[in-house]
């Protein structure tokens, strides 16, 4: 018998990333359409854009936010805000399929009662990325952030407390979700720059979708 005989591709998995860190390989694979067609609506109200960051660069990643409170980012720094600058509107209000996923999620990974107020959606085309970054202007840290992976796949670094401490790198593939909390709420992680390809549902992208309690 072959050593990996054992393990059944695209079976889904919990692999721990570091105590309090898990992913969950494959869990959102059967929400895909609901997920989908939610971000879609979100998108419609709050139309994907290009952050700067206080440093002027302008992010590679294009966002938007749903929920009562939506991140962005200019010149003067990142924060949470409950109008969208761009649309002067409040953020639309999160799905209920989104909810329902964040909910499960977190409580598959030790988390029971996850409530989630933010959910910023990323999308990356090839060769956007996101530098190595804590999560660490919401304002209630005892809550694990929920994160959501669909398209393209991507290279997850996931580092420590410390910028400087030493990264492992995970393949993030769709339908993929990570959540952490507890002792590593606060671990530096970034996505190296996603790699040209096609995906079934999504073409030539990527799109993240991270939970938050921002308060
Ligand atoms: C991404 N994710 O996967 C970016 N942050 O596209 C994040 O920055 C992130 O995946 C906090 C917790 C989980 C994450
Ligand atoms: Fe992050």
């Amino acid at each position: 018998m072959d050593l990996f005989d054992n393990i059944v591709e695209n079976e889904p998995r919990n692999v721990q990333l570091a105590p309090g860190a898990v992913l969950l390989t494959g869990f959102a694979r059967s929400f895909e359409t609901p997920l989908l067609a939610a971000a879609s609506s979100v998108v419609e109200c709050a139309p994907f854009r290009h952050l700067v960051t206080p440093g002027g660069h302008r992010m590679s990643v294009a966002m938007t936010s749903c929920g009562t409170a939506g991140w962005v980012s200019d010149r003067t720094g990142y924060r949470y805000t409950a109008i969208d600058p761009e649309t002067r509107q409040p953020w639309p209000p999160m799905p209920d399929a989104f909810v329902d996923l964040a909910l499960r999620a977190a409580d598959k990974a030790g988390y029971a009662n996850f409530r989630p107020d933010a959910c910023l959606i990323n999308r990356y085309g090839p060769g956007a990325k996101l530098s190595l970054h804590q999560d660490k202007d919401e304002l209630d840290f005892n809550a694990p952030i929920v994160s959501v992976s669909l398209g393209l796949p991507a290279t997850f670094l996931f580092g420590g407390l410390n910028r400087n401490d030493k990264t492992a790198r995970y393949r993030l593939a769709h339908g993929d979700v990570v959540v952490w909390g507890g002792p590593v709420r606060l671990a530096y992680h970034g996505v190296l720059p996603l790699a040209d390809g096609y995906h079934p549902l999504l073409g030539s992208q990527r799109i993240n979708l991270t939970f938050r309690k921002t308060r």
